[in-house]
């Protein structure tokens, strides 16, 4: 027992040596970036810390392999390791999210939704999905992406009054338009996906609903958000954010769609699966399954209603008056800062966020008047109700003293933000 402890801190030792003597400046960024995770408050939302497990995953010889194709067909021969990988990965994700079918290969959120695309139009085929400014991303049609440029989109957004879907709009241009896929979910939107909405919507014209749940998929898995796959037959997803596995992404839908699905991703838009990246999925999957990450889903968003209950005490103005899932979308007009001011200000205090556009935003989204906060990463670190209302009071003070231009309260933010910091371990990160 003592000697297998020995014989793992000697191999990681000499791991880390082997950077150190190799490329001493990479080793020494990256050890610099592991103390900056570990001294902020890390509020973006689609940001988290993925256990020690997945982060060893990920540094494996697997990254050595090229494996095309998929589990018994591939174009490549010594598969006998990466196949019951990738197949566990793909059983778990099925088991987690009770899917028909699973495809663990996507190098990333937006080369996932790229391959719904492939798989359901043609260039010039009308598609819809939520405006970017509005909460929704760039790949649901966004006039600069790929998408925007090779299909005909049209954008659905949010109410002015309530900040939420409208779903007579929605209704309206999808009879109008006859989109052939409706993307739901975005990477702004801080209130429940109404999955069942959108498919009638997307029944009654013909379309094919994609729910993207790339920031939710944690909370979907734990149970703290509706499940989209009662609803939408494709499903894309992130795996690095509220699900915290390694940078990834994840394809799954019915049956009838599988074949499609697996054809547009390998061969059609990737060669080789990234083999680490799969076996990290597979940990993280692992990890999601147990009961403690239904605690932890539940408590992101305990933690985000506490949260955004102390802003709107603070009088922040929320975007939808308050959030029912990981993420707070503020719009700083009323307190008369700029979101980029804002952000790059909260960030010397050691509070990291990001600035966004709010839905009717008259500022550019190069420096807009919104702020995007969530709590996937503090919830990691085992902060709960009572450090949210710290965590707003030192939002309160830092958005103060931006507007004031007071750089010395900045810095005293920057020491007690550092201070809660410490208080918390950070998984994957050594003290
Ligand atoms: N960039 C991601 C986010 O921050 O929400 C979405 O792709």
């Amino acid at each position: 027992m003592l000697s297998d402890t020995i014989d793992a801190v000697a191999t990681e030792l000499s791991a880390q040596t082997s950077l150190q003597a190799t490329d001493p400046e990479i080793a020494r960024l990256i050890e610099e970036e592991e103390r900056r995770q570990h001294d902020a408050i890390r509020l973006i939302p689609s940001e988290n810390y993925a256990s020690r497990a997945v982060i060893e995953a990920t540094g494996t010889v697997l990254t050595n392999k090229y494996s095309e194709g998929y589990p018994g067909r591939r174009y490549y021969e010594g598969q006998q390791v990466i196949d019951p990988i990738e197949t566990l990965a793909v059983e778990r994700a099925r088991t987690l999210f009770g899917a028909d079918h699973a495809n663990v290969q996507p190098y990333s959120g937006s080369v996932a939704n790229l391959a719904v695309y492939l798989a359901f139009t043609e260039p010039g085929d009308t598609v819809m999905g939520m405006a970017l400014p509005m909460g929704g991303h760039l790949t649901h049609g966004w006039p600069v992406s790929i998408t925007g440029k090779w299909l005909r989109p049209v954008q659905y957004g949010v109410s002015r009054e309530t900040g939420t879907v409208d779903f007579d709009e929605v209704r309206q241009l999808a009879h109008a338009e006859r989109p052939k896929l409706i993307f739901c979910g975005g990477t702004a939107v801080p209130r429940t996906i109404e999955f069942d909405r959108f498919a009638e919507v997307a029944e009654e014209v013909g379309a094919v609903l994609v729910a993207d749940i790339a920031h939710i998929a944690g909370l979907v898995a734990g149970g703290a958000h509706p499940s989209p796959v009662p609803h939408a037959p494709v499903i894309s997803t992130t795996t690095h954010k509220t699900l915290r596995g390694p940078r990834g992404a994840m394809l799954m839908c019915r049956e009838e769609h599988a074949a499609a699905i697996d054809k547009a991703v390998f061969p059609g838009l990737q060669g080789g699966p990234h083999d680490h990246t799969t076996a990290a999925i597979a940990v993280a999957l692992e990890e999601a399954l147990r009961p403690e990450f239904a605690d932890y889903a539940h408590r992101i968003v305990d933690n985000a209603k506490a949260l955004a209950g102390q802003l709107m005490t603070r009088g922040f103005d929320l975007v939808s008056g308050g959030t029912d899932n990981h993420l707070i979308l503020i719009d700083l007009t009323s307190k008369g800062v700029p979101g980029k001011a804002a952000a790059q200000a909260l960030d010397r205090a050691g509070l990291e966020t990001n600035y966004n556009t709010v839905p009717f935003d008259p500022r550019k989204p190069f420096d807009p008047s919104g702020l995007r906060i969530g709590t996937p990463s503090v919830t990691t670190r085992g902060m709960g109700p009572d450090e949210m209302a710290t965590i707003a009071e030192m939002i309160d003070r830092a958005v103060d003293a931006t507007r004031a231009g007071d750089q010395s309260a900045i810095e005293r933010v920057r020491e007690e933000s550092r201070e809660l910091a410490s208080a918390f371990s950070a998984p994957g990160i050594d003290a």
